[in-house]
Parts: structure tokens; sequence; C-alpha cells
């Protein structure tokens, strides 16, 4: 995870609300301060510091929690709008044919990052095509030539030519046929008029969907100077924060641009092809708050989930059925471990199921739907119903051992009873939840 420090301070302040014996001033003010604190030794500006802090012990003491919400979970879901309001919205990013062009000084990751979007636009589908027009730094070409070559992605370069408008004139031609073609320029020390030069002929060869602009985290706060400087030059589409594993000063950076015209879409998070993030505030926020990425979860149980009467919720709540058990796990095996699964819920979600309890094979999944298909609805509503004559005779009737129908009760019971636990989970992990909830990101 990356700005471990800012994400565990600020996970210590929240831990002090949900702890507090009751909500009032001053432990709003306390909490506040500690997240100034970790907001400022993150490198956040102090203006937008003060500026947020005052936004939410305003709006903490001033507006009364909505219905069903109590004062706890009202605070904590401004402290956490208001982290979400001050690093931005992130850039859309179509997954549709485009031309891309990356800008940005010497040594940002503009050439990493060509080839981790190269990767990126390849995994969702889209054939990328890379064009290097790097004439400036010697070893340029064959840097982006060999990353391009160990992803097969399709490179244009001129080795000899040291005219960067003619190169890409050229490989825009060349590579017409495929669906996102990305640009890699030269960067420099600063931005100097030469720079500024090329990078507008270069621009001015084609309609570019987008101008990436390129920062490294470390430079911190004069990340929305840069910004506005290429922006003004090339109108920025949208920054790329890179290295963002490897400084405490990346809410600086993260800030800073969220502050200036532009918005942030991607981060770089390490120097493989595949350490480059979809930037996204709310993910982004609740996973620095050890809030679990609950918005990644249910997102993609609904993507799974979308024709089935289940949901996560469920799982966490209410009447626990014999069916419910059933789409569960049939659920599960299609979204994948389950471990996996509850580790983006609040705080861990609930940490002591054994790692191969939810494995379960097709064969075995089919065992259970042709044992349940010989109970009753009642049974299968209340399972506790099941005695050893009714266990005998559903045996009978699926043509399976009684001890198989036992087993399948057995594991019912115990994922209830994990569920159960999920469900109880001390009082912090469980107002947590709740606001998740009430916060709207279903
Ligand atoms: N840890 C880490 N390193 C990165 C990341 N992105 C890039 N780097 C490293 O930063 C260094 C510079 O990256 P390049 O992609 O060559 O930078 P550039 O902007 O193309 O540099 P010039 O072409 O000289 O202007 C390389 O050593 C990369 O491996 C990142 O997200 N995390
Ligand atoms: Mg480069």
């Amino acid at each position: 995870m990356v700005l471990d420090n800012l994400g565990s301070s600020l996970k210590s302040a929240i831990q002090k609300l949900a702890n507090a014996g009751k909500i009032d001033k001053e432990i709003i003010d306390d909490v506040v301060k500690d997240i100034q604190r970790a907001l400022i030794q993150a490198d956040v500006n102090v203006k937008l510091v003060m500026k947020l802090s005052n936004r939410i012990k305003e709006r903490a003491l001033t507006e009364a929690p909505p219905a069903g919400m109590d004062s706890r979970e009202h605070v904590l879901r401004i402290v956490y709008t208001e982290l979400v309001n001050i690093i931005g919205k992130a850039t859309p990013i179509a997954l549709e044919p485009q031309t891309i062009m990356m800008v940005g000084l010497q040594g940002s990751g503009k050439t990493t990052t060509t080839a981790k979007l190269a990767r990126f636009f390849s995994r969702k589908g889209l054939k990328p095509a890379v064009i290097c027009a790097d004439t400036y730094r010697p070893g340029a070409y064959d840097q982006l030539s060999q990353l391009c070559e160990k992803l097969g992605v399709m490179f244009y370069g001129e080795r000899d030519n040291k005219d960067a408008v003619a190169i890409v004139r050229n490989g825009l031609k060349e590579t017409q046929k495929y669906d996102v073609r990305i640009v890699d320029t030269a960067g420099r020390h600063a931005l100097e008029t030469e720079l500024i030069k090329e990078m507008k002929d270069i621009w001015g060869l084609t309609n570019f969907t987008h101008r990436f602009l390129v920062l490294d985290a470390a430079i911190g706060q004069q990340a929305s100077e840069q910004a506005k400087a290429f922006n003004d030059a090339v109108g920025i589409t949208g920054v790329v924060i890179t290295k963002l594993d490897g400084t405490a000063k990346g809410g600086g950076a993260l800030s800073a641009v969220s502050d200036t015209n532009t918005s942030i879409a991607f981060i770089g998070v390490g120097e493989t092809p595949d350490d480059l993030e979809r930037f996204d505030p709310d993910g982004f926020i609740s996973r620095l708050l050890g809030m679990g990425d609950l918005k990644a979860l249910v997102e993609k149980a609904n993507e799974v989930l979308s024709q089935k009467d289940v949901n996560v919720e469920k799982m966490m709540t209410g009447k626990f059925t014999l069916n419910d058990m059933y789409s569960q796990l049939e659920a599960i095996n299609k979204m994948g471990p389950l471990k996996q699964i509850m580790s983006m819920l609040p705080l861990g979600g609930l940490g002591n199921i054994p790692d191969d309890a939810y494995r379960m094979t097709q064969d075995k999944m089919q065992g259970y739907r042709i044992i349940m298909d010989s109970m009753t609805e009642d049974e299968k509503d209340d399972p506790k119903l099941i005695g050893s004559s009714r266990i005998a005779r559903i045996a009978m009737g699926s043509g399976r051992a009684p001890e198989d129908v036992r087993e399948l009760l057995k594991y019912h019971k115990m994922m209830q009873k994990a569920m159960k636990g999920m469900k109880g989970g001390g009082q912090s992990n469980k107002n947590l939840k709740k606001i998740m909830k009430q916060m709207n990101i279903k």
C-alpha cells in the first residue's frame, strides 16, 4: 500500500473517533488535530489542510446526522468525504481507440508509464502501439523498444533520426491499425523553450485524445506548478503520478494536482509494467483509512451477482437459509477466493475462517444441489428442522449417503456462524461497516 505512514496515522485518528465514549466538540477537535498532523507530514499544503479541518469541524458541529445515522457515524462520514474532496476527481478514461501523448520532465517516469499504459489497454482488450519520440537521451530508443518487446507490444521508432516530429508523423501513419497509440516524448531538466516547441509541434500533428503529464510523486506540492505550466503549453487532459511507492511526499503531489485545473488519471506504484493503478479517489481514501476497498468489493460483487438475489449485505445480516448458502457459494466460486474478498472489507473483515473452507469443487456443488432438491422449502428455509429421520429421507430421495447430508448441514452451520461473527465483529468495525453502507457506496 502506498502512503503507509499517512494511512496509519489517519487510521489511528479515525479509531479515536470510533472508540470515543461520546462525540462532542472536544473529541472532534482532537481528531481534527490528528488528521492535520498526518496530512502535513504527508506534505499536503498547510492552507489546504486548514481549509479541510475547518470544513470538518464546521460540518461536524452544525449538520444534523441523517436519519438512521448516529453522530459518530456522521462525523466519520464527513471526514471521509472531505478527504476524498481534497484529492479531487479522477480523469475519465474511455476504453476505446485513442491516441495519447506523454509529457513531463526528465526522469519523471514517462517511458516506464508508456509501457505500463500499453499493458493496461491491452489487458482491456485494446491493441496498443508505442511510438518513441525521444531523440534527446541516448539509449531512449533501446529502453522503450526492449520494454515493448518484453510485453509483446508494437513499437515504432527511428534510431538514427533526430527529428522527433517527423518520427511521430511517420509513426502515426505506420500504426493506424492499432487501437491505442502512445507517443513517448523526451524529457528535459526544466521546462525550456526548446522542449515546449517540440512538444507543441508533436501535439499539432494529430488530435491527441489525451495529453498525460507524468509527475514524480517526490516533487510534492510543486506538482501544482508543473501541472499549470504543462497545461498552458499543451492542455493536459490528465496527470500520472509515479513513484508513489517510494515517497512520503505523495500526499503533496496528489492534493496539489487536484487543486489545479487538471485531474489524476493513473498512479504509478512500482517499477514493473503491472504497477499502474487507475486513480480512484473513493477507493484510495477508504484504503488509506483502513475501511477496506468496500467500493471495489461491492462493484465486483454486483458484476457477478447482477441477476441473482444475493448480495454482500446479506452475507452480514439477516436470515441465512440453505438457499442463501448455495447461491453465495456459487457467487464466491465466481468471484475467487473468499479470503481475498474478505480482506477488502472494513478493517480486514473476518479473519478466522480456514483458507480451504470455501474451496468447493464443481462436483461437490452439484452434490449439494441434488441433496437440496430433495428437501422441502421449509427445510431449506430453516435447516434446524432437519433431524435424523429427515436426514434419512433426504438421503434416500437424493441417492446420497446420510453422511453427505450431514456434511452439507455442518457446512451451513459453519458458514452461518461466520456470517454472525462478521455481523458482530467489535463496535468500531460495526460502525465503519454501517457507515460505508450509508455512504451510498453501492
Ligand atoms: N519505484 C518506482 N519507480 C518508477 C516508477 N515509475 C518510474 N520509475 C523509475 O524511474 C526511473 C525513470 O523512469 P523513466 O520512465 O525512464 O523516466 P522518463 O520520464 O522516461 O525519463 P526521460 O526519458 O529521461 O525523461 C526508472 O528507473 C523507472 O524504473 C514508479 O511508479 N515507481
Ligand atoms: Mg523516457
